[in-house]
């Protein structure tokens, strides 16, 4: 009788650090601009990013003149673009405060302000 055996080699995964940590999702432009004077209050502040976003992880919050939340609640998300619709607000000071998880499962987050006035 003849056996036969199998020799089994276990490949080894050489787990090599990539530059991975620079693809975070960072903020890389806002509308209405970052630190910018708008003149009538925007119905909406859509933040672009450089990756790809989660919908499910990813939140925006606006916070208008008087301290009050002026946003309608969940972003839409599109690719790499985030979305809240406003509702009015007033002229002043409107703070941006985001919160995003990136396709590559890194969660980041910032804020700034824009003014709104004439
Ligand atoms: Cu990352």
């Amino acid at each position: 009788m003849r056996v036969s055996s199998l020799l089994c080699v276990i490949p080894v995964l050489l787990l090599l650090a990539t530059g991975e940590a620079v693809a975070h999702a960072m903020l890389d432009h806002a509308e209405p601009r970052v630190g910018n004077k708008v003149a009538s209050p925007p119905h909406a502040v859509t933040l672009t990013f450089t990756q790809k976003l989660e919908a499910a992880f990813s939140t925006i919050t606006v916070t208008g003149p008087n301290g009050q939340r002026v946003d309608a609640g969940k972003p839409s998300v599109s690719g790499n673009q985030m979305s809240v619709t406003l509702k009015a607000g007033g002229a002043g000071t409107y703070h941006v405060n985001w919160h995003v998880l990136s396709v590559d499962t890194h969660t980041t987050e910032g804020n700034f302000t824009f003014q709104v006035g004439p």
